[in-house]
């Protein structure tokens, strides 16, 4: 046994290396792009930066599309952002949903259900709106802000679109 132990141990060690960089790019992968077990991502942009966002040039428009490449139907029932400057609205084929803001926040727009259906093969897009000036002329610097799409789906139940950005004058 030590003897195969010492033979093999050059290759006991690459097979683990190689084991552990694919779990760490697999790890990579899955934050930053939102790989999940269902519903490939591989065409789809969900994560967007938007590097300078002037507050003189307003209201920053962010656009996503999101296809349904599993076997699943998904039912479409909340969409809310993760922060009061930030607002989205969904179309599938056309069919539009109304404007969603911030989960929890009293004053505004609030989540919507928008009660679609996204069948295999067809694809969802995200029109977000992004306001630069909604926290005050001093919050300028670095932000990160979600829309977040919940689904009925055990294997997908929520659909992320992000995009960060540097906030300027
Ligand atoms: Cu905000």
């Amino acid at each position: 046994m030590q003897d195969i132990l010492k033979k093999h141990k050059f290759s006991i060690i690459a097979i683990f290396l190689t084991f552990s960089v694919l779990v760490m790019i697999f790890a990579f992968l899955k934050n930053n792009f939102g790989i999940r077990a269902n519903g490939s991502l591989s065409d789809n942009q969900t994560l967007q930066d938007l590097g300078e966002i002037p507050m003189s040039e307003g209201i920053k428009k962010v656009t996503y599309s999101y296809t349904n490449y599993s076997e699943e139907t998904f039912q479409l029932n909340n969409l809310y952002t993760t922060c009061m400057c930030t607002k989205a609205k969904i179309s599938i084929n056309g069919t539009q949903s109304s404007f969603a803001g911030m989960k929890g926040h009293s004053a505004g727009l609030k989540p919507i259900n928008p009660n679609m259906t996204l069948k295999p093969g067809e694809t969802v897009t995200v029109f977000a709106e992004f306001d630069p000036n909604a926290h005050g002329p001093e919050a300028t610097g670095p932000i990160t802000r979600s829309i977040l799409l919940d689904t009925n789906s055990n294997e997908l139940p929520q659909i992320e679109f992000k995009f960060s950005g540097v906030v300027t004058k």
